[in-house]
């Protein structure tokens, strides 16, 4: 594990910090340094599941990774800047479900590759995915969970995109620490992915090849 990984590990708020800003000082890409910091996070919550670390310790991870996350827009703007427009994405978290903090990389990775990028938030009820899908026209909808109590959401997203007669205009990537290919069959998702860049890579496949 990296001195970073541990520093998050550990919730040393002010050395993360400080181990970010001599990162982003030696150019090291915001891509390299969101990857150390999950390392970190995965083992909170971990230490959180074997007892060890509490919800507050739960949370104080979340606003330290959040606060990486503000040092690193800006850099990840840049990237997007230079880009033209490949296509809409729209995302958000499911019903349910607040973490965000994935989801959140999800749509700055999308926007440095250039898709516009509608953001639903989190605890996104079923009805909503499914009108911007209507309204939006998009080609890809990325639905994020990260419980075992909400996955199931998912699914109820799909099918009501099947009811609404939607699902053939749009190719659905789910995300989350909970999904592998067992939840994409149970959800009947077309693709899944435990991180960001390889959704990126699947949304940019969908618009490329001119898909759904
Ligand atoms: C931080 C955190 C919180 C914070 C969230 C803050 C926030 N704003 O998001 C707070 C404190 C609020 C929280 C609350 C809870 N949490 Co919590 N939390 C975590 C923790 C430690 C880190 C999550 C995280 O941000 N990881 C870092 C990000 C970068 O990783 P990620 O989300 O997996 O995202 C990556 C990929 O999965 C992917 N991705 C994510 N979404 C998407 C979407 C798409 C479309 C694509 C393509 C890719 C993609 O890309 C990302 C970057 O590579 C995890 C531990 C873990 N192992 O995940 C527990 C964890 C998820 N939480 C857990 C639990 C139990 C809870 C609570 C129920 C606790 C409680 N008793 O209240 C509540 C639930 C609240 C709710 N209703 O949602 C459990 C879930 C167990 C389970 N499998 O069901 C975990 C696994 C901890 C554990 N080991 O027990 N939590």
């Amino acid at each position: 594990m990296t001195e970073l990984a541990k520093a998050l590990r550990d919730l040393d708020e002010d050395k993360v910090n400080e181990l970010v800003d001599a990162k982003l000082e030696q150019k090291v890409s915001p891509i390299d340094i969101i990857n150390e910091c999950n390392e970190g996070i995965v083992a909170v919550g971990e230490l959180y599941a074997s007892g060890k670390y509490f919800l507050t310790d739960l949370m104080l991870s979340g606003e330290i990774m959040q606060g990486v996350m503000a040092k690193l827009e800006p850099y990840i703007a840049v990237m997007s800047a230079e880009r033209q427009i490949i296509g809409t994405a729209v995302i958000g978290t499911v019903s349910g479900d607040i973490h965000d903090i994935g989801k959140n990389i999800v749509v700055n990775l999308l926007r440095s590759h250039g898709f516009k990028v509608i953001d639903l938030g989190v605890d996104v009820p079923t009805e909503n995915f499914v009108e911007m899908v209507k309204t939006s026209g998009t080609k890809v909808l990325g639905l994020s969970a990260l419980l075992n109590t909400t996955y199931p959401e998912m699914k109820n997203v799909i099918e009501a995109l099947k009811e609404a007669g939607l699902r053939d205009q749009v190719k659905v990537i789910i995300g989350g620490a909970v999904v592998n290919e067992d939840v994409r069959e149970f959800t009947g998702a077309d693709a899944y992915a435990n991180d960001a860049l390889a959704g990126v890579e699947f949304c940019k496949s969908v618009y490329e090849n001119n898909e759904a």
